[in-house]
């Protein structure tokens, strides 16, 4: 008998994958941060449009907080990071959080 043979599999299992979960990065309001300063770290950090930006920024001034944008939890949390790093070496308390879409 061979030694080669080949069989076909009847049933092919493939592990359940989960989908990875999405988290919002927010954009707090604040009594002192620039509204400049905010447009500018928008820019820089998340590569928003400065139209966009203004916008989102204008958001969370009128309303309190604005999404920024949704993306997976390590890079929300280190473009947090990198934003209120800036914020914190300009001596402004602009505030961010991540938050899980629900
Ligand atoms: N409210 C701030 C101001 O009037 C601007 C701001 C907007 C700060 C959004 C933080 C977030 N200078």
């Amino acid at each position: 008998m061979s030694e080669n043979t080949t069989t076909t599999p009847k049933t092919v299992t493939r592990p359940k994958l989960e989908k990875p979960k999405l988290y919002k990065v927010i954009l707090y309001n604040d009594d002192y941060t620039p509204r400049e300063f905010v447009t500018l770290v928008l820019r820089a950090v998340f590569r928003i449009a400065e139209e966009t930006g203004y916008r989102i920024m204008m958001t969370a001034h009128k309303l309190g907080s604005c999404v920024v944008v949704v993306c997976s939890k390590e890079i929300a949390e280190t473009k947090v990071t990198e934003a209120m790093d800036l914020a914190k070496e300009a001596g402004f308390p602009m505030l961010m959080k991540t938050e899980p879409e629900d």
